[in-house]
């Protein structure tokens, strides 16, 4: 028995984490990252980049026909943001909870205790992402860590090579 399901069934994951512009220009950072390790999550990468128009276009491709996107492209590219990669059992669904609903107001009514709630204005400007499944994470991870530098290597190989070398 303490072969199977010593987890309760649920699967390690790994998640993607971004702390957007305003999370960071309010210096939520150091509070934020003290909810991820508190819950429980590893932090297994973490990396400060500024996003151009192109690269944010991209990341959230899937709302470029949504009235918002002009906007939420602005804002992405405003400033810097932080990009870290989570892991722990369950971490997609996990990291969705703690951050809580799109919509900061609705945060802060309905999940007083979440990241959006804490740090974020409205519905654009709600200073955290998170990937929202299994194939998000695994395309938001490697936008940023296997895309921008060429890496075609998983990131276990990439941290054994870093721990080699
Ligand atoms: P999520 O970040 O909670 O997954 P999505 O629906 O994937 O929410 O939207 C991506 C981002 O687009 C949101 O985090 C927010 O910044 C922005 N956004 C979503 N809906 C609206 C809206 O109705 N008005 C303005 N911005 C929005």
């Amino acid at each position: 028995s303490g072969v199977f399901a010593s987890n309760g069934g649920m699967k390690m994951e790994k998640t993607l984490a971004m702390i957007k512009p305003d999370g960071l220009r309010g210096n939520y950072t150091e509070r934020i990252k003290g909810a991820i390790v508190e819950s429980g999550f590893r932090i297994l990468e973490e990396r400060i980049v500024e996003l151009d128009e192109d690269r944010a276009s991209r990341f959230y491709a899937e709302h470029s026909s949504r009235s918002f996107f002009p906007n939420l492209v602005k804002y992405m590219t405003s400033g810097p943001v932080c990009i870290m990669v989570l892991e722990k059992q369950n971490a997609i669904a996990d990291w969705r909870a703690l951050i809580g609903p799109t919509d900061s107001v609705k945060a802060k009514a309905t999940h007083p205790n979440s990241i959006r709630a804490m740090c974020g204005l409205d519905s654009e400007k709600n200073c955290v992402h998170g990937s929202d499944s299994l194939l998000s994470a695994q395309r938001e991870i490697s936008f940023f860590f296997e895309e921008e530098t060429g890496n075609i290597y998983s990131l276990s190989i990439y941290n054994a090579y870093f721990y080699l070398f």
